[in-house]
């Protein structure tokens, strides 16, 4: 039944929407006047929510990334040829354990627990690199990860020490200085094996690089005209640099690279293009990448499996660091 009382409500409820709204037009013409001014915006600054959300998924991908990546690596640990070359794979290992802490610490400042953002990954909702669901057959291939997709990480990664959300660049600082020692490590193990190492090691690494080259380049991500949220995240200044511009600049800087290695990469149709001042590169399979993403690579299950493992098996350690933390607030506590 209809009332002059719910009329009265009606229009109380409009006027606070159309103040409302006034409100929000203004705070978000203040954002839009920060990022084209190329000023930070922090976890407690007001932002629209598609782009805490963009965030929220960016930066729990990556540090998902960080996390899955520990594993292909970390295969080799208990296999690595030296014990310097094993302390070496240890401390990379270690350090991608902590990218993935402070890239998970950035998101929860948007107000996603980690809970939440771990349960994504548990549940397929989330996505991590598609790289890290290649096995790792050989010892070349920690080298040719430290070399190819480390690299690709750093191409990806510098540009983002300029993002506009605040945490996430200033966490990303600490682990770009880290990946470069993980490039070199690599680049220097696989130059150790072609300089002083047998014909069969150079046989090794030569395989490494024909089966990473070509997902490594896909890491970027799928080419800008078929990027959903290249536009949008441009614009936001999340993403400084396009897929493609990336992929590009990764393939410039590499075929230099295995030059000086003395390896071939896997593409006949690589070569150096005076006009563009580029390399132009073969056709990449798209669709190898999109099954990929979509959990049908060689080893999606696998890591998913280990990841989903590590964290049930490791329920005790946290429910103990808690109760720990807990004690620890008691006194404080009383004496407030
Ligand atoms: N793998 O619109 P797009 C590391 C997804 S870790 C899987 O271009 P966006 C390291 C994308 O998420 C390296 N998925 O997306 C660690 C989107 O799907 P959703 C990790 C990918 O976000 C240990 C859809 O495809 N680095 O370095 O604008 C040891 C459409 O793509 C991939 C980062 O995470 C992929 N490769 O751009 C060693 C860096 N590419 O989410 C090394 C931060 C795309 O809409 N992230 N997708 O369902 C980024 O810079 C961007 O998120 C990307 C993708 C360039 C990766």
């Amino acid at each position: 039944m209809y009332t002059q009382a719910m009329d009265t409500m009606g229009k109380d409820e409009g006027a606070a929407k159309a103040v409302r709204s006034a409100e929000e037009m203004k705070l978000q013409e203040r954002f839009d006047a920060r990022i084209d001014n190329g000023d930070f915006i922090e976890a407690k600054d007001w932002m629209p929510d598609h782009y805490r959300k963009t965030l929220v998924r960016q930066i729990s991908q990556h540090a998902h990334s960080e996390i899955v990546g520990m594993l292909p690596e970390g295969n080799w640990i208990s296999r690595a040829p030296t014990l310097k070359r094993k302390a070496i794979l240890l401390a990379k290992v270690q350090d991608e354990g902590g990218h993935g802490l402070y890239l998970y610490s950035a998101a929860e400042t948007l107000g996603t627990s980690r809970d939440q953002m771990i349960e994504a990954l548990h549940s397929g909702r989330a996505k991590y690199s598609s790289i890290f669901n290649y096995p790792t057959l050989t010892w070349a291939d920690v080298g040719v990860i430290g070399w190819l997709v480390d690299g690709a990480a750093i191409m990806n990664q510098v540009p983002i020490c300029r993002c506009s959300f605040g945490p996430y660049a200033r966490a990303m600082i600490r682990v770009c200085r880290e990946e470069s020692f993980h490039q070199r490590q690599g680049y220097e193990a696989l130059l150790t094996m072609m300089e002083k190492g047998t014909e069969a090691q150079r046989v090794m690494v030569q395989d490494a690089v024909n089966r990473w080259w070509w997902p490594s380049i896909m890491m970027f991500g799928p080419p800008d005209d078929q990027s959903p949220n290249s536009a949008q995240s441009m614009r936001w200044g999340i993403k400084r640099v396009s897929n493609d511009e990336l992929r590009q600049k990764f393939i410039d800087a590499t075929v230099e690279q295995a030059k000086l290695l003395g390896v071939t990469l896997p593409d006949p149709e690589l070569k150096w293009n005076e006009e563009r001042q580029h390399y132009d590169f073969g056709k990449i399979d798209w669709d190898e990448f999109f099954n990929v993403i979509a959990g049908n690579g060689p080893c999606n299950r696998e890591r998913l499996a280990a990841r989903v493992k590590a964290w049930d098996e490791g329920a005790w350690v946290r429910e103990a660091a808690m109760a720990y933390a807990a004690k620890q607030t008691e006194p404080m506590k009383e004496a407030a």
